[in-house]
């Protein structure tokens, strides 16, 4: 029988009681002027390298931007099968416990933190010049490097089960940079990363998912921008004129530079795999961490 017949359902259990209204809820214009606050104290700043100039630009633009062969052919090869072991190990859990890991077999992903104790050659990506001054030029040289992670992306069993993982979402209401390097080429099959080009400036449309990530508990869990709310906005709302929704395909060896509070997804995988690494960056006072609320199912008060 199928897993969600209703005859499988459990009984009706008594109501839910009212939730108590809670009088200090997190205040919604003060958020607005936080993240105004946010982007005013920490300018994009000029890069030093020249041909970082562009790229800057078009990641203070567009939130995204694409580095070519960082690494040559021979060079991502060479790193990719010293990789390979581990991330092979940790899909068949069989990683030991001095290494930080998450499998999630029902979407098939997994990931390997802190890749850089274990192998520090990957610090060759994450310190080179090129990506310290692009990431600090737009993180206004207050940008952390939170971990570095080694990641696997396979057919799941069942792409049912796997569809939580491929909800639009952004990862914070401030400033986050991840740069992947693709392992091998990222091709339109294996799913790579789509990305809402323009969604990480600040919008009237941010207003409500802002304020609801920042309150903590479940609305902070509810990712509300679902695509079809997207592709509305994309087809009517001002702020969402010049949007594109960008699949961040890419040859082995190159990177692509992403600022999560942007609207992304990973894509859906039709063949083989994905695999990379990246970097995470959050910036000094504004790193992401778990807020505290508490009333995981707390009311709201838009007043
Ligand atoms: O796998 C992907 O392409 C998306 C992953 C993601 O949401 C993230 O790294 O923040
Ligand atoms: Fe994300």
């Amino acid at each position: 029988m199928n897993e969600y017949a209703f005859s499988t359902l459990p009984p009706l259990k008594a109501p839910l009681e009212t939730p108590v209204q809670s009088s200090a809820q997190p205040n919604w214009n003060a958020l607005k002027g936080k993240i105004r606050d946010h982007f005013v104290r920490n300018p994009v700043l000029k890069p030093q390298i020249k041909e970082n100039e562009a790229r800057v630009r078009q990641l203070e633009q567009l939130g995204m931007v694409v580095i070519e062969d960082l690494l040559s052919r021979e060079e991502v090869t060479a790193l990719a099968q010293r990789l390979q072991p581990t991330i092979v190990d940790c899909a068949r859990n069989r990683l030991t416990q001095n290494f930080r890991h998450t499998r999630w077999p029902h979407y098939g992903r997994f990931r390997v933190f802190e890749i850089h104790e274990h192998h520090p050659e990957v610090m060759e990506v994450f310190s080179h010049p090129t990506v310290t001054d692009l990431v600090q030029s737009y993180m206004s040289q207050q940008g952390a490097l939170k971990t570095t992670i080694l990641e696997l992306r396979v057919q799941p069993p069942s792409w049912d089960a796997a569809l939580v993982d491929l909800y639009p979402h952004c990862d914070h209401i401030y400033r986050e940079v991840k740069v992947f390097l693709a392992l091998e080429d990222i091709e339109m099959k294996h799913g790579p990363m789509i990305y809402w080009t323009r969604t990480h400036l600040d919008g009237e449309w941010r207003r409500l998912p802002d304020y609801l990530f920042s309150i903590g508990g479940v609305w902070s869990e509810s990712h509300i921008m679902t695509e079809m709310a997207i592709d509305s906005l994309m087809g009517r709302h001002p702020e969402f004129q010049q949007t594109q929704r960008v699949a961040c395909v890419v040859p082995a060896g190159s990177l692509y530079i992403v600022d999560t509070r942007g609207l992304h997804r990973a894509g859906f995988l039709e063949g083989g795999h994905r695999f990379q690494i990246y970097g995470e960056y959050a910036m000094r006072g504004y790193e992401r961490h778990g807020i505290p609320c508490k009333d995981h199912f707390q009311p709201l008060n838009l007043g």
